[in-house]
């Protein structure tokens, strides 16, 4: 990241500052709203596909619902802890909504908040919800930052059509680096009191016979060494994730965005929130565009056009605007399959009851540095992180997110009432993957002679199967799309997100998507701009 590009960020950040002060003509006039390529959404996707469009030299727009998180709260800070949320928790809701509901039963984990626009956003679907992340960075904001290449044999199942080759030696490698993947050294995982939890969950796993291995990180470990130290402001191990951390995390503003705008061509707009996208009379793309400010309430309305026009609002965003944009007459020709394919990665959280001579640690490390690896069973492919639970007390719980193999998928359907594209996904798709994490959690338990919790997830259930961290899917590759993201129907539309893959990855998802987008991009520059 070179200081031009993070003078770049700073400069954008200052212009696009709300000032509700200026007078609305004054604020718009002058606005380009032409723009060779526009971009919706700064998560993964779009970071990669500005920064390439940026260097290509190709004059570009990103729009993104969510703030640029770069301002402290009264407290001094940019984002509030897990333990002590406030309206920058959540995006517009009155009440958290955390993954786990309870604790010993009593209702204990969620707190009324203001209404904010906030950086992590649950958007509650019918047996289904979606964790993302709302602001410039997306998911890279709220997320573990757990950096994983899938197994190439898995990827090749999953994306027959894509070079495994090509992907493994030039676009994996390329994410990796861009992201600034490093490893934990292995003094923190040993000997710090903040991964404990880690390497209880280890010798357990390992008591059963599972295989467990190191899941490398975007998390900045030198700067948690010096959170260990005392040096420096603890993030990761002052229970900051999800609802943003403070300190260590590369999330993509400080990474592919800061590059992005470091080009010069690219342009941010942030609290701009698409409404709907259409084709005008002379084959242009048009985005109308709410800005909205961190209230909700709209203090303008615009329209932007462009020839080429790239949805990367993430598998939910780019999926349910393409849906309502087919089923309201505004992009008629979009395939049947946009809308299909959709995915949860097949997550599952669980959490298990330790003996009392097997603490799990008062103190522990908001990101995750290990997973349990039985991916090559053939009846029950799993692979699970080793969940931290950073309540400050010692619980004895073990917590786990677990990726399975579930072969069920969603489709969105356009709802006319809610003027919505909504997510179909029936209360039974989800049980395929507690079955396979059942069977690898009964015999963790069984070899430790422990049990599950049944008082987290609400409902006395021990396995927490109506949300997702990793949606997928939705627009999928050759599919909805060409191999290389083109949306059939139309010229000049691209998917280049989760959206195009289908469904699961085996693994945490970023990684995959951050490598296709950059496999993509580079595909699209080459024949359909620079030509
Ligand atoms: P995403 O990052 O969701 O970005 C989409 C962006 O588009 C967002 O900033 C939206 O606000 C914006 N947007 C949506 N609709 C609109 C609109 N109408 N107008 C303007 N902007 C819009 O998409 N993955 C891992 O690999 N490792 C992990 O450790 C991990 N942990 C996670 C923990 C949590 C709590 C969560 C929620 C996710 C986690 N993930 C993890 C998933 C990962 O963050 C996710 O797969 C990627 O962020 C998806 O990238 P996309 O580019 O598809």
């Amino acid at each position: 990241m070179g200081s031009a590009s993070v003078m770049g960020l700073t400069t954008i950040s200052l212009a696009n500052c709300f000032n509700p002060t200026l007078p609305q003509k004054e604020k718009n006039r002058n606005e380009t709203t032409h723009f060779t390529s526009i971009v919706i959404g700064t998560g993964y996707g779009g970071a990669v596909s500005a920064l390439r469009l940026g260097e290509a030299g190709v004059d570009t727009l990103m729009l993104e619902m969510g703030q640029l998180w770069d301002k402290p709260g009264p407290d001094g800070k940019v984002f509030c802890k897990m333990t002590k949320p406030d309206g920058r928790a959540m995006w517009f809701k009155n009440r958290t909504e955390a993954p786990l509901s309870s604790f010993l039963w009593i209702d204990a984990i969620n707190r009324p908040i203001d209404y904010y626009a906030g950086v992590l956003d649950r958007i509650n679907y019918p047996n289904m919800s979606v964790y993302v992340g709302r602001g410039v960075g997306g998911g890279s904001l709220v997320n573990g930052g757990m950096a994983v290449t899938p197994p190439m044999n898995y990827f090749q199942e999953i994306l027959p059509e894509v070079n495994t080759h090509e992907m493994y030696n030039k676009y994996f490698p390329r994410a990796n680096q861009k992201l600034q993947v490093n490893t934990i050294p292995n003094t923190l995982l040993e000997n710090s009191p903040y991964y404990r939890f880690t390497r209880v969950g280890r010798q357990q796993a390992e008591k059963a016979g599972f295989k467990t291995v190191t899941v490398p990180n975007i998390y900045d470990y030198n700067y948690m060494q010096q959170e260990e130290a005392g040096k420096v402001h603890k993030s990761a191990f002052g229970k900051e994730v999800i609802y943003g951390n403070n300190g260590g995390k590369r999330s993509l503003d400080k990474t592919y965005l800061a590059d992005a705008l470091g080009t010069g061509k690219v342009t941010l707009k942030y609290l701009h929130r698409v409404d709907a996208i259409t084709q005008n009379s002379q084959g242009l793309y048009q985005i109308d565009v709410s800005e909205i400010n961190t209230s909700g309430a709209t203090v303008a309305k615009k329209t932007f056009t462009c020839k080429h026009l790239f949805m990367c609002a993430g598998s939910v965003g780019s999926t349910e605007m393409l849906v309502r944009a087919r089923e309201t007459g505004k992009l008629p020709s979009l395939p049947s399959e946009v809308g299909t394919h959709w995915g949860n990665n097949g997550n599952v959280m669980t959490a298990r009851a330790n003996h009392m001579w097997h603490p799990t640690g008062t103190k522990q490390s908001t990101i995750p540095a290990m997973g349990i690896n039985d991916w090559d069973n053939a009846s029950n492919p799993v692979f699970a992180e080793i969940a931290p639970l950073p309540t400050g007390f010692e619980t004895w719980i073990s917590l786990y997110l677990a990726i399975t193999k579930n072969p069920e998928r969603g489709h969105f359907e356009y709802d006319a009432t809610k003027q919505q594209a909504v997510l179909r996904w029936g209360a039974h798709q989800s049980q395929p993957s507690i079955n396979s994490a059942k069977a690898m959690f009964d015999k963790i338990n069984k070899a430790n002679t422990t049990i599950y919790r049944y008082d987290l997830f609400g409902n006395n259930k021990a396995f927490a199967d109506d949300f997702t961290y990793h949606p997928l899917g939705g627009c999928v590759l050759g599919k909805a799309t060409d191999l290389y993201g083109r949306i059939k129907g139309y010229s000049n539309l691209y998917v280049n997100d989760g959206a195009l893959v289908p469904g699961n990855t085996g693994v945490n998802p970023f990684i995959t998507i951050t490598a296709m987008a950059e496999r993509n991009i580079e595909k699209i520059i080459q024949e359909d701009m620079l030509k």
